[in-house]
Formats: structure tokens, C-alpha cells, sequence
């Protein structure tokens, strides 16, 4: 990989992009940003060990300046899983004060790039998370999520809503971006390790008041091989088993809050611009 120097960044925005075996996709996912957005821009690739040629084809389009962008790629040493590869980036993210936002787009390419551009309203806003949520609604021929997933994912999403009592159009997506203020007040090492992370963040986002907007969006399915049934009902106990822990931490204590700012669910204080720690009990 590139070396060992540390990462830093000089943009508002950085655009984090999980990657994992996706080499059909990653070229195009970064062609497909639009001119305007990488011009304001930087790029962080996390590979997570692909075992294709993910790797090889960024470099190859990197050396021949492909992008009118910085794109940076790094490798963990090893799988650090989809909720591993987000807590680095994070925090590799906030060590570069200049960055403002970061927004996650898929390497996969199953989250539309043209889409970034309605996220950059809310680059100046109050906002911490601004998150997509699918609609077949607002985009009846574009939006590819099969139906019974579609239903599932907003019937999930309307009792996560309901239990956790933050209101959220979809607790499913992996297509948001967080502000630099809202990132510094998670304690990222606690967020779980589930393929659930985004929904966890929502959940930390809802604990801690944080202002949320939701924009409407669609996700490509078509050509994409759909879940295994394990990987379906692997997801689907990991979301129960999440929410089981909100509920009980509710139910049975009553100092939970005060328990969340001591960051058990994975939030620390803001210490008056001081940079996050990886202490659990900061
Ligand atoms: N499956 C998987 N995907 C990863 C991993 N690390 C990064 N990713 C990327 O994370 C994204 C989400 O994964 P995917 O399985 O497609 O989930 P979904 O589209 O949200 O249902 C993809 O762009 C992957 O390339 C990993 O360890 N496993
Ligand atoms: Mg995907």
C-alpha cells in the first residue's frame, strides 16, 4: 500500500469508501462522482483486504491520474469487517481538522454517486447526520431494492423507530454522512461490529439529540447476487439484538442516560475541542 506516513487531509468534505471485492464497481463508483463534488473533495478508499484485484485496478487508475482528486487508499492489516472499516476511517478522518464532513459511499456501487449532490445543502448545516433512505415513491423506476426486502427494511425500520423512540425514515442505509462535532461525541471503538453500525449510529444520534435530516434516495440492486438466506437472518438477529439491548437499558435502569454519556452505548462528552479518545470511560 501507499506507505507508512500519516494520513492527512486538506478538504471540508471527505468522501470514505468501504471497499471489499468489489473491483467490477470501485472504478466506476469513483468515475461516477460529479466533477463539482470531487473538486471540493478528498477521497479515503479503506480495501479490507479484498482477495480480488480492487487493489490493483485503483492503483493502476491512480498512477494514471484518473481523478481530478486526491484519492487515497489504505489496507488494514487485516478484515477489520464492514463496522471495522467505518471506525477507522472515522477516526482517521478526525484527525485532520480541516475535515468537516464525511460522507460514506459504498464501493460497490449500489448507492448512487450522482446522489452526493443532495447532500451538499446541508454541508453548512446544523445537521450531524444527514442520511439517504430508499423511496420507491420519489424514484418509481429507479429504485432497485426487491420488494419483500423494501417491505422488511421499513417494517424494521418502523419498530426500531418505535422502540428506541427516534423517529428515522430507514435505520438501513449505508449511504450518510456524519459531521466532524457529531463524530468527536461517539465513541467509535464501542459501536458494535455488527453489519448494524449504521443503524447503531442512528441510535447514538438519537441519544444525543443530534440533529438528523433524511433525504430521499434509491440503491441498485439489478446485477447485484442478492444476501445469502444466512447472511439475511444473520442481519436481521443482529438488529433484534441490538434493539433488545436499547429496550433492557431503558427498562431496568433508570440512570441509563447518565450511563450513556459515560459512553456504555458508545458516546463520550465533548471535552471543549478536545480530539476523541479510544479510552472507553473518557
Ligand atoms: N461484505 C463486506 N463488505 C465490506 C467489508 N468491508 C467493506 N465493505 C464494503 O461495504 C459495502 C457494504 O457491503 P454490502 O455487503 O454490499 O452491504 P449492503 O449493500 O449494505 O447490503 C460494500 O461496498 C463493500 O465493498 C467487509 O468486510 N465485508
Ligand atoms: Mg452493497
Amino acid at each position: 500500500m501507499d506507505n507508512q506516513q500519516d494520513l492527512r487531509f486538506d478538504t471540508d468534505l471527505l468522501i470514505y469508501v468501504p471497499a471489499y471485492n468489489c473491483s467490477d464497481y470501485i472504478i466506476s463508483v469513483l468515475d461516477e462522482i460529479p466533477t463539482d463534488i470531487l473538486a471540493i473533495s478528498e477521497i479515503l478508499i479503506v480495501d479490507n483486504h479484498s482477495t480480488d484485484d480492487t487493489v490493483d485496478k485503483i492503483q493502476r487508475a491512480r498512477c494514471e491520474n484518473r481523478w481530478d482528486a486526491p484519492v487515497h487508499l489504505i489496507q488494514p492489516p487485516e478484515n477489520l469487517g464492514y463496522a471495522g472499516s467505518q471506525k477507522l476511517a472515522y477516526s482517521i478522518a478526525l484527525l485532520s481538522t480541516r475535515v468537516k464532513r464525511v460522507i460514506m459511499l459504498h464501493g460497490d456501487g449500489q448507492y448512487p454517486p450522482e446522489l452526493l449532490g443532495n447532500f451538499m445543502p446541508f454541508t453548512d448545516s446544523e445537521y450531524g447526520v444527514v442520511y439517504g433512505y430508499r423511496d420507491k415513491s420519489e424514484y418509481p423506476d429507479l429504485e432497485e431494492t426487491p420488494t419483500g426486502a423494501y417491505r422488511v427494511i421499513k417494517i424494521l425500520s418502523a419498530i426500531e423507530s418505535y422502540v428506541t423512540g427516534h423517529p428515522r425514515k430507514e435505520w438501513h442505509s449505508g449511504f450518510v454522512m456524519y459531521s466532524r462535532e457529531f463524530l468527536l461525541r461517539v465513541n467509535l471503538d464501542g459501536l458494535t461490529d455488527t453489519y448494524h453500525i449504521d443503524g447503531h449510529l442512528h441510535f447514538v444520534a438519537g441519544e444525543l439529540d443530534e440533529h438528523v435530516k433524511a433525504i430521499p434516495i434509491w440503491k441498485r440492486y439489478k446485477g447485484y447476487a442478492p444476501l445469502t438466506r444466512m447472511k439475511r437472518v444473520r442481519y436481521l438477529f443482529d438488529v433484534l439484538k441490538l434493539l433488545v439491548a436499547f429496550r433492557m437499558r431503558r427498562r431496568f435502569n433508570s440512570s441509563y442516560k447518565s450511563e450513556l454519556e459515560l459512553s456504555r452505548y458508545s458516546i463520550i462528552k465533548i471535552r471543549d475541542g478536545a480530539p476523541r479518545t479510544s479510552d472507553k470511560n473518557a
